[in-house]
C-alpha cells in the first residue's frame, strides 16, 4: 500500500548506498522473525535485544499499533518523518545554539517536561547517539 508519492520526502532509490544499507539493517533488526513486516511482537523482542526501553508517543510502536504492521515501505516513511521530528527536537534542545547537544542540555530539556533525570542518565542517552565518544551529540 502506497502512502502517496505527493510528499516531499526523498525516495529510497535516491539515497546513498550507506543510507540504504543503514535502513535495511535497521529494518532487519526490528523484523525479528524475518517475515518482512514489523509487528508489535517483533518490537518487544527487538527493543529488548537492543536495550531500548519502550518509548512514548510518536515512536514506531505507536505507528505499528495503528497500522497493525509495517512493511519496508511504511518503515521507510516512518523513519523519514521521525528523523525530521528528531532534528526539530535537537534544534529545540540546543539551548546555546552551537549545533551540539550535551548532557546538561538533555537534563534541562527533560526538566521542561517536568521529568527529572540525572546527568548520568543523560550521558547514557547521549552515548547511544554519539558516534565518536565525545559525550556530545553533534547534529
Ligand atoms: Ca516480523
Ligand atoms: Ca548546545
Amino acid at each position: 500500500m502506497a502512502v502517496g508519492n505527493q510528499n516531499n520526502y526523498s525516495k529510497f532509490e535516491e539515497l546513498s548506498d550507506i543510507e540504504k544499507q543503514r535502513l535495511v539493517t535497521l529494518f532487519k533488526q526490528l523484523d525479528v522473525n524475518n517475515d518482512g513486516k514489523i509487528t508489535a511482537e517483533d518490537l518487544v523482542v527487538a527493543f529488548k535485544e537492543m536495550g531500548i526501553p519502550y518509548t512514548p508517543d510518536g515512536c514506531i510502536q505507536v505507528r505499528v499499533e495503528k497500522m497493525g504492521s509495517l512493511n519496508f515501505n511504511d518503515f521507510f516513511h516512518f523513519i523519514q518523518e521521525s528523523e525530521q521530528r528528531l532534528m526539530d527536537l535537537f534544534k529545540y534542545m540546543d539551548e546555546n545554539r552551537d549545533g551540539i547537544i550535551d548532557a546538561d542540555e538533555i537534563v534541562s530539556a527533560f526538566a521542561q517536561y517536568h521529568v527529572r533525570i540525572e546527568k548520568e542518565e543523560a550521558l547514557v542517552l547521549l552515548k547511544r547517539m554519539d558516534k565518536d565518544d565525545s559525550q556530545k551529540y553533534i547534529f
